[in-house]
């Protein structure tokens, strides 16, 4: 998670700007101000990673291209211009990002409010979309030809079908019909084809449904539970039925479809298509600390919350998991206070201290949290939350990458 330890730079601080001196600090974020530090780590290159508010899995890769003559650069990650500050601080150069404060300036922003506004009037949040889970032709069925009503227990999940053949979509037999000239698979006519297929669904997939194009009938089983019996007649044609799959029938994982097509004579035809709503886990890259620095530094614990988001919109819930920090619980110059953080009353929140060592470079504590969402889905991440050493030039906390338990004694 953190980046790699800055390796002394001979490369002298370049002139800024006066303007880029003084300015509120912010992120690319609207309305989070807060501030990117970017250390370097050889001559030219240039990383995001191991600032203390940052976190690491989203920003490892960020960079930016900047023109050292006016001190402008641009965040390849969000395509903003801001505003490089460079100073040195022993034989590490450290940069701080800002923007100007004219960039919050209240006219622009109130248009960014009415236009947000007029959009969410006239585009309301659309629907979750379906994905498709087993396209129309797929493979990897297990089947088998009977006569009609044979094998009236095929579709449990606990029947024995290794003895079915593997095969592909659309079954049938080729004949005069659009669709007969697609076939993949025989199935003669005037008998039942036997279909049987795992559809692997993550958690919280939900509007399970499944299409068929079927000439003729079809009984259709979910997890060996009949949820359907279609009768067709004349040529197939796509989603001619679409079914349901009730909620409750639907688990997260392996899930077994079983279809019994019949067929009448003349024409056979048999293609499925399953589809969902896939429910997406939150993303733990988007996770916040507030406050990401603790200032100041008069060994008080201060309460810091994590935020979430989830692509979807669900409620997230953080649960923080453990504290670790880049300079001993008691060492030298830091007040001898311990522990240094303390989980909250709440899961998302911890109590850290406001504490660094006065001989060091600055504390980087770096929270470790789960976040699930109210549809199964979860991931893991780290944000990070630093004390500076001071407010000049060891304003940007530096992780030397020493690892100690911020909740033990
Ligand atoms: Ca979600
Ligand atoms: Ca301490
Ligand atoms: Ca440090």
């Amino acid at each position: 998670m953190r980046g790699p330890p800055p390796r002394p730079s001979t490369e002298s601080a370049p002139h800024l700007p006066a303007r880029a001196r003084g300015l509120r600090t912010s992120t690319h974020q609207a309305g989070q101000a807060r501030e990117h530090g970017v250390r370097f780590l050889e001559p030219g290159v240039r990383s995001l990673g191991a600032v203390a508010g940052m976190p690491a899995q989203r920003h490892s890769s960020a960079a930016y291209a900047e023109s050292p003559s006016s001190g402008e650069a641009t965040l390849a990650e969000c395509g903003e211009s801001v505003t490089v500050e460079r100073h040195g601080q022993r034989n590490r150069l450290e940069d701080t990002v800002t923007r100007p404060v004219s960039a919050y300036s209240a006219f622009p922003m109130r248009i960014a409010v009415a236009a947000f506004l007029l959009a969410v009037l006239l585009f309301p949040a659309a629907a979750p979309s379906q994905t498709t889970v087993v396209p129309f032709g797929a493979s990897g069925y297990r089947y088998t030809v009977v006569e009609h009503g044979g094998l009236p227990t095929f579709q449990s999940p606990a029947y024995d079908a290794s003895s079915f053949l593997l095969g592909a979509a659309p079954f049938g037999s080729p004949g005069f019909c659009p669709l007969a000239s697609t076939v993949q698979t025989l199935w003669p006519t005037d008998s039942d084809l036997l279909v049987r297929r795992a559809v692997t669904l993550p958690a919280g997939a939900s509007e399970v449904s499944v299409a068929f194009a079927n000439d003729n009938d079809v009984l259709v089983y979910w997890n060996g539970n009949l949820i359907a019996s279609q009768t067709h007649g004349g040529c197939a044609t796509h989603d001619s039925p679409v079914v349901s799959v009730p909620d409750a029938l639907v688990q997260a994982g392996s899930n077994l479809l079983a279809v019994r097509g019949a067929d009448r004579g003349s024409q056979s035809f048999l293609d499925i298509r399953v589809s969902a709503v896939l429910n997406a886990p939150p993303d733990c890259s988007s996770a916040v600390a507030s406050p990401i620095r603790l200032w100041p530094p008069n060994h008080k614990l201060r309460s810091v919350t994590l935020t979430v988001t989830d692509p979807d919109g669900d409620p997230v819930t953080v649960t923080i998991t453990s504290v670790r920090q880049d300079e001993a619980v008691q060492g030298r110059g830091d007040g001898r206070t311990r522990p240094d953080a303390m989980l909250g009353s709440e899961s998302d929140q911890v109590r850290l201290r406001a504490e660094r060592s006065g001989n060091g470079d600055g504390r980087v504590y770096e929270v470790a949290f789960r976040a699930s969402d109210d549809n199964g889905g979860s991931c893991t991440g780290r944000a990070l939350v630093g004390v500076p050493h001071d407010r000049g030039r060891g304003r940007v906390p530096i992780n030397s990458g020493l690892n100690f338990d911020s909740l033990g004694a």
